[in-house]
């Protein structure tokens, strides 16, 4: 597999054309690639409501119950920021920092992961815009982004290199799978026409189907943004993205993309962590496999006050 990615290495351009990206996604989309939906605007008394559910997924053949945190953020344009690795400049200087530590930063309500990032290099994966400034142009990679554009429209899909600059974002941030587009499950679509490169496991189709720990930006119908945490760890326990894209339609969610997972899922209130990463750690005394620890992460989302 790194032989095929070396040529990616410093540069996570396209391995298609955005021309791919439109020709073979269903027909009654035209051409569009993206959705966009007016974000809920003005103040309200809280700026996030967050729960927590448990719910059952799957065929009847194969049920069970995950676990898992919905929160909702009102006006996002002015509420919800990308914030990199322990602040601004953190993707050039590749760095990796834990959501709590991120979240203190700006002083989050609340903070989950969000863009993936290479495990062994720790450069940020995607298009980053953060609080207006384009922190990082991919160069038109095709995977699902999610954006906060400065007229106060919200924004899933896939973006060309220029199209970074034209939309001119506010927020701006990459996943892998654009989980449900219109209210319908998009999942069989986008897996045919996104790039694996960005994600470490294995291929689409795994990526796709493992039961793992997953995280999800999304919007409801009032133009709220919608912040989802699935707990799991990859092979053992949680959701794969079919589950996962019918359970956000469930909750009544618009559009939503698929961020990083596994054991970079991390929910954060307050600076306190509040939901049970995947990874194992430990000391020698403590017992490496005894206890799970939050991972250092790449760039997060946070909702913070206006
Ligand atoms: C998580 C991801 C993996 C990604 C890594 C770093 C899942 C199931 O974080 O794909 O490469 O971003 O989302 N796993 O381990």
């Amino acid at each position: 597999k790194l032989d095929i990615l070396e040529p990616y290495k410093h540069h996570f351009g396209p391995r298609h054309s955005h021309r791919v990206t439109r020709d073979c996604q269903p027909k009654k989309y035209g051409s569009l690639t993206h959705e966009q939906y007016p974000a809920h605007s003005g103040p309200s008394d809280t700026v996030v409501q967050s729960d927590y559910f448990i719910k059952k997924v799957g065929e009847w053949w194969d049920q069970k119950n995950v676990i898992g945190r919905y929160s909702v953020i009102s006006d996002p344009l002015h509420t919800v920021s990308v914030v990199e690795p322990s602040g601004p400049g953190g993707c050039e200087r590749h760095n990796r920092s834990t959501v709590r530590e991120t979240s203190a930063v700006k002083k989050c309500i609340i903070a989950q992961n969000a863009g993936l990032f290479n495990t062994s290099s720790g450069e940020c994966h995607g298009n980053i815009v953060t609080d207006g400034i384009v922190r990082q142009n991919s160069g038109g990679i095709q995977n699902a982004h999610f954006g906060i554009r400065k007229n106060g429209k919200l924004f899933f899909g896939y973006l060309t290199e220029e199209e970074v600059d034209e939309f001119e974002f506010e927020q701006l941030v990459g996943g892998v799978i654009w989980l449900v587009r219109n209210g319908q499950s998009y999942v069989n679509s986008s897996k045919y026409t996104e790039c694996s490169d960005t994600e470490e496991t294995g291929s689409i189709d795994t990526f796709v189907d493992v039961k793992s720990a997953r995280t999800a930006v999304g919007h409801d119908k009032k133009g709220r943004i919608v912040l989802v945490n699935v707990e799991g760890q990859s092979w053992n326990y949680g959701i794969n993205l079919w589950e996962f894209a019918d359970l956000l339609i469930e909750f009544g969610v618009v559009n939503a993309i698929n961020l990083d997972g596994g054991g970079s899922a991390t929910a954060v209130i307050n600076q306190t962590l509040v939901n049970y990463p995947s990874d194992e750690c430990g000391n020698e005394t403590a017992g490496y496999e005894r206890f799970h620890c939050e991972r250092p992460v790449s760039t997060i989302l946070c909702a913070h006050h206006a």
